[in-house]
């Protein structure tokens, strides 16, 4: 959506001009999974996928919120007096931020928002970071709040943990804050530091929507967590993040067997993750395919995350693509999508294989989304 777009949709619910706009962009991340909340790495790129938000005070301390994308849905709450909805739904996203951002910047007032997005709910792109950084940048702005991009994403994650009940980590709303055009961010979790690597300009970034409806992520999430964590617990160490596999391999007979696998696979992507950073600087194409199949087999079969349909999504295209790109499950799992990274001239052939198979195996139609690289909301060339 254009600026003029959501100015202009603003003026007609409020009969004025904004006084703000904001955008914060989705993301696909090429590996690193589920190694967030261990202190590990990731590897994010935001995406031509967002948020879109136009905003202007208003000296009440009412918030004022229209959805556009939910049939122009129109809630309010006070500042002063924020309730937690029993519901789930978007308007805890609102609440959740401006709860965090008051008990900050208790200088924050009111605002009327209107808000609308275009990334794929529930298919592990991450719009719900977006939405949360979309509203810290719009806030931000109308406030002056001297937020800068890493503080902006620890306040929307602190707002999904504590608010709207979600154990994420810091991954989706720190690129969401501070991606950068053309480039993956290879993301330390543990100190937040970040390094850029251009993606080739002659591959594109493919994505598809598997179209599974995901049930039980969020309990699947936590309870991973929850595994990752014990199995810390039991080897000693503050996170796995600090493991390696000669401390695993000495304490197994400790572990149960789920805690052994989910710690595998920590300890083997994070390793990935940092040597797909490497691969990407030497224009090793073919060590990328080899670390993004290695991926996607140890989310299959150590962190147990993908389901049947996505295993053959990445089993089509793998076949396609040989070693001259990647393929893997992205995201938190059970569902959701498909990333490739592939040379652009064989999108066409890719495309046609998933369409003439993946609907005859599964039933279920895919949705393919070709992106382009994005930057965050809290990126300094803004
Ligand atoms: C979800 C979470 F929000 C992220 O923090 C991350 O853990 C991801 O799942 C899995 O890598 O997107």
């Amino acid at each position: 959506m254009t600026l003029a777009d959501i100015s202009s949709l603003f003026s007609a619910y409020f009969n004025t001009t904004p006084e703000v706009t904001s955008h914060a962009p989705g993301r696909v991340n090429l590996i690193g999974e589920h190694t967030d909340y261990n202190q590990g790495f990731v590897f994010p790129v935001a995406i031509n996928f967002g948020t879109d938000i136009a905003a202007a005070k208003r000296h009440d301390g009412i918030v004022k919120v229209v959805a556009v994308d939910y049939d122009n849905e129109c809630a309010s709450f006070s500042l002063d007096n924020i309730q937690h909805q029993p519901q789930p739904g978007w308007l805890n996203y609102v609440k959740g931020v401006c709860q965090v951002v008051k008990a900050k910047y208790p200088q924050l007032g009111g605002a009327n928002l209107v808000v609308t997005g275009n990334v794929p709910q529930g298919a592990g792109l991450s719009s719900s970071a977006s939405f949360e950084v979309a509203i810290i940048s719009a806030l931000t702005q109308l406030y002056e709040l001297n937020i800068e991009g890493i503080e902006a994403a620890l306040l929307g994650q602190q707002a999904e943990n504590e608010f709207v009940g979600c154990s994420c980590g810091i991954m989706d709303q720190l690129i969401s804050a501070l991606g950068k055009h053309g480039k993956a961010m290879l993301l330390d979790c543990r100190d937040l530091s970040q390094r850029f690597i251009d993606l080739p300009e002659d591959f594109a970034i493919m994505i598809i929507n598997s179209n599974v409806k995901r049930g039980l992520v969020d309990s699947e999430y936590n309870l991973r967590r929850q595994q990752c964590e014990a199995a810390a617990r039991k080897l000693g160490v503050a996170s796995l993040r600090d493991a390696d596999t000669e401390l695993l391999e000495a304490a197994k007979n400790s572990l149960s067997e789920n805690e052994y696998k989910r710690a595998r696979h920590i300890i083997s992507e994070n390793a990935r993750t940092t040597a797909m950073f490497d691969a990407l600087a030497k224009g090793d194409m073919a060590q990328v395919s080899q670390l993004m199949a290695e991926s996607h087999i140890s989310m299959r079969d150590d962190f147990e995350i993908t389901v049947p349909p996505i295993d053959f999504l990445v089993e089509i295209i793998q076949q396609e693509i040989g070693k001259t790109g990647g393929v893997r499950m992205t995201g938190g799992g059970f569902g959701g999508c498909v990333v490739a990274l592939l040379p652009k001239n064989l999108l066409l052939g890719v495309t046609k294989q998933v369409e003439d198979k993946y609907y005859a195996r599964t039933g279920l139609k895919q949705k393919v989304y070709i992106c382009t690289t994005n930057q965050g909301a809290f990126d300094e060339n803004t």
